[in-house]
């Protein structure tokens, strides 16, 4: 089951009604928001979701539209957007790599009970498919983090999946650990979508492979895949940190990390397109743009 925020094709978009959907046939969406479901949060929050979401699905009284005349939002609305980090092995190597007086900082928390966690974006601030990214116009060294991201409604479930896209500054974050959040946090950094997936498992979303694909006037010139199993913590430590001392009365997005990490001879340009699969869940593009 894959829920999406979009805006209708024709009348309805012209108002620019954002609508909740419910891709069904892997080729039509359903307005749920006729359905009484205006807000995608307060429907993840409900008991039972996959029965309610099959339910929704057998309704013939919903509008429908054909999926590739939709224009797709990122699917988050008032959740905060979180993300993990050095929780692949391949991460821990390439920081402690960029950085000399930080490494033992990724070395210790890769082993560390507690993980990484930092704020990565408001819901607004999120790109959904086919919007540029951006890079930093004063960093030299900038890279796509394609995650996983976890959809957690307000009491601390884990209710979907949905791809990540954790933009970074490489030589920002390399030059000084404290300058995390300006390497992470800035104008287009997070990309969230196409859709959530609703109803895996932990046990089946490990089994996933995430691929990126960057391509630079239709040449490749970055590729590379990992599985999500490579994860070291299981999702619920992720999730039962984060909600530590915290509540998210709109529930939250988590990206989990990254597990490719293209050479450091690589930089990402404007005008790169970044493609990102997660075998179970789908494809998310986005172009790139000097911010
Ligand atoms: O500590 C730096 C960020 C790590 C990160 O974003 C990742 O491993 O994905
Ligand atoms: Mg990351």
């Amino acid at each position: 089951m894959k829920l999406c925020r979009f805006l209708a094709p024709g009348l309805v978009r012209a108002t620019n009604t954002i609508c909740t959907g419910l891709v069904v046939e892997e080729s039509s969406v359903l307005d749920l928001t006729a359905a009484g479901w205006p807000i995608l949060g307060t429907l993840l929050d409900r008991d039972a979701l996959s029965a309610e979401l099959e339910r929704l699905a057998r309704r013939s009284d919903l509008p429908r539209y054909p999926l590739e005349e939709v224009k797709l939002l990122p699917p988050v609305e008032r959740q905060e957007v979180w993300a993990a980090g050095v929780t692949y092995l391949r991460s821990k190597k390439a920081r402690m790599e960029e950085s000399d007086f930080s490494a033992t900082a990724y070395d210790r928390v890769y082993e560390a009970e507690r993980p990484e966690l930092f704020f990565k974006s408001l819901p607004e601030k999120v790109v959904g498919p086919g919007e540029a990214v951006g890079i930093r116009r004063d960093a030299k060294w900038n890279v796509p983090e394609p995650e996983l991201a976890l959809v957690i409604n307000s009491r601390g479930n884990i209710v979907g999946y949905t791809i990540g896209n954790d933009m970074s500054s490489r030589d920002i974050e390399g030059e000084n650990l404290l300058y995390l959040p300006q390497a992470k946090i800035y104008s287009r950094s997070c990309a969230l979508g196409p859709w959530i997936v609703v109803g895996a498992t932990e046990e089946e979303a490990r089994s996933w492979k995430i691929g990126i694909q960057i391509r630079r006037a239709d040449q490749v010139v970055f590729a590379g895949e990992t599985s999500v199993g490579q994860i070291k913590r299981t999702f619920q430590a992720l999730v039962e940190f984060l909600f530590r001392s915290q509540h998210f009365p709109h529930g939250a997005v988590l990206l989990t990390g990254t597990g490719v990490v293209p050479p450091e001879t690589f930089t990402l340009q404007p005008e790169d397109v970044i493609r990102i699969d997660v075998s179970g869940i789908g494809t998310l593009e986005n172009t790139v743009e000097l911010v």
